[in-house]
């Protein structure tokens, strides 16, 4: 509008910008078509960022304008009604035909002007990730007296392949702190991840407050794996996840996972338990062996009050009720709970999402599976008419070891390179898999052998940025050479971040 008149009568000096080639940038995930026209945008200390005037946009805008400072420590304005810049970034909010989802975004960089057209703030949110990764690191013009970063001209249009792009972390295991979860929640935002997926509950301990039954955190949070001092959030401070996630338009998915994987909630209230044992702390690794009593009222109570107080704290659609490994729940009580357990958060408003066994029993076909382990559940649940969404062991678990000589991980699916995270088609993952019953990738990240944010990092990278792109690139665009180079890539950022991936041999680091 406006703004983009004003930059245009402005008198600026033609600078002759070297030959670039947008198509070459190291985007990670790729967008879905790019125009390069060979030209640059000079961004430097007389570029203001406009945007629509809706707050979701602005939000967009002053979040870009932080990561232009943190990255190149250059100031750039946010809507300033100081007419003394001549270039402008602006984030437009736009109803064109062309963007096809909710998602979608186009950038046109020109010599005077970077446009970023979409329909909704997230589109908007999506598109400054791609702007941010073709910023160079370094000032690299030669022809101003002061500093300017050339951003290469063209257009881009872009879309995410799959509307589910998630990650998931066992903060049950091992407690991981607000601020861990924060700094990976940063680093998923860049590569254009929408959910975390977080396991706030296993044998080994309960890691979110609930009101109505304080013994679960009082209790149940006393320790994790290997028997270390464990932890749980606090309602404020999954607030505060649920909001600093929003705000990189990312939804948190909470999971409670049952009737098995409950030992830490029986040991707190031990009515609850449905094994026959006297319930006891747990540090080890081995799964399988707690249930809750699927036959007692006392249970669905417990249930009701805990799916209420989590749904109260998050806005986002799903609520996801556990369901995996409940060998010692007998297979009718389990058909039982889970029927009934998704009716209680069908009546919070939200959408169950269960591990893959959930397409055994009779539950709703608005229900999502996660496939893990079974491809006959995965087929169970798409004949149902339910959506899936795809984690494979084989292919997606964060905490497979890459290879024999990895610090981290487990083995049991397989070992998972960096290059066989990435080469595989979800598309056709699973037998008639229909495009349209995928949600998309999730990419868990179990932590029977991490402690600390590092190990965490030490798994999840570079894998997951693998996953980014399987989520939003579409198949015909996707290819291990031409991936793994952007990968090696984006090392100056990863050290920026100050993550710790695993530096694979598999890739030339930049
Ligand atoms: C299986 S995956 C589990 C988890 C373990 C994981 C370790 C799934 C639904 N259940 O309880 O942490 O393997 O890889």
């Amino acid at each position: 509008g406006i703004f983009l008149i004003v930059a245009c009568q402005e008198k600026r000096v033609i600078i002759n910008y070297p030959t670039t080639d947008l198509s070459a940038e190291n985007m990670v995930p790729l967008p879905l078509k790019i125009t390069p026209t060979n030209s640059a945008f000079g961004l430097d200390k007389n570029t203001a960022i406009y945007t629509s005037n809706d707050s979701g946009f602005e939000q967009v805008g002053s979040f870009l304008s932080n990561k232009i400072s943190t990255k190149i420590n250059l100031e750039v304005p946010v809507n300033t009604t100081n007419t003394g810049t001549s270039k402008i970034i602006y984030i437009n909010k736009t109803d064109s035909l062309e963007l096809k989802s909710k998602e979608a975004y186009q950038m046109y960089i020109t010599q005077d002007s970077i446009i970023i057209n979409a329909k909704t703030a997230a589109g908007a949110f999506r598109g400054i990730q791609t702007l941010r990764q073709i910023i160079p690191e370094e000032s690299n013009d030669t022809l101003t007296t002061h500093k300017m970063w050339l951003v290469p001209s063209g257009k881009i249009l872009d879309q995410p392949n799959y509307e589910y792009r998630g990650a998931m972390l066992d903060v049950a295991r091992h407690f991981f702190s607000v601020g861990d979860v924060k700094k990976y929640l940063d680093v998923l935002a860049y590569y254009k991840f929408n959910a975390l997926h977080l396991h706030l509950t296993d044998d080994q301990g309960w890691r979110i407050e609930i009101k109505s039954w304080p013994k679960l955190t009082e209790i149940g949070a006393s320790t994790e794996v290997g028997g270390g001092p464990g932890g749980f959030y606090t309602q404020e401070d999954f607030k505060e996840l649920v909001r600093y996630a929003a705000e990189r338009h990312i939804m948190i998915v909470p999971e409670i996972d049952m009737p098995g994987h409950t030992n830490a909630a029986t040991v707190a209230y031990p009515q609850l338990n449905g094994n026959g044992k006297t319930p006891k702390v747990y540090t080890g690794m081995r799964v399988g062996f707690s249930t809750f009593d699927t036959n007692k009222d006392i249970v669905y109570a417990f249930v009701d009050d805990v799916v209420r107080e989590i749904s109260a704290i998050s806005p986002g659609p799903y609520f996801h009720l556990g369901g995996d490994e409940s060998h010692v729940t007998k297979k009718k009580d389990f058909k039982k709970f889970i029927l009934k357990v998704s009716k209680i958060v069908e009546s919070h408003g939200k959408t169950p999402i269960g591990w893959d066994e959930i397409a055994t029993t009779d539950i709703s076909s608005n229900a999502v599976a996660q496939f893990w382990r079974s491809e006959k559940n995965a087929n169970l649940a798409l004949d149902k008419g339910m959506k899936i969404i795809l984690s494979p062991a084989k292919k997606a678990y964060l905490d497979m070891k890459y290879d024999t000589l990895s610090k981290h991980g487990l083995t049991w699916a397989t070992y998972i390179p960096v290059d066989s995270a990435y080469i595989w088609t979800p598309e056709t993952f699973v037998k008639n898999l229909p495009k349209a019953q995928v949600l998309g990738i999730e990419a868990p990240l179990w932590s029977e052998t991490i402690s600390n944010i590092e190990e965490l990092e030490y798994l999840a990278f570079p894998r997951i940025i693998g996953y980014s792109e399987l989520n939003w690139t579409i198949k015909e665009n996707r290819n291990w050479e031409n991936y793994k180079n952007r990968l090696a890539n984006q090392a100056p950022y990863l050290d920026r971040m100050n993550v710790k991936y695993y530096p694979t041999k598999l890739i030339d680091w930049k």
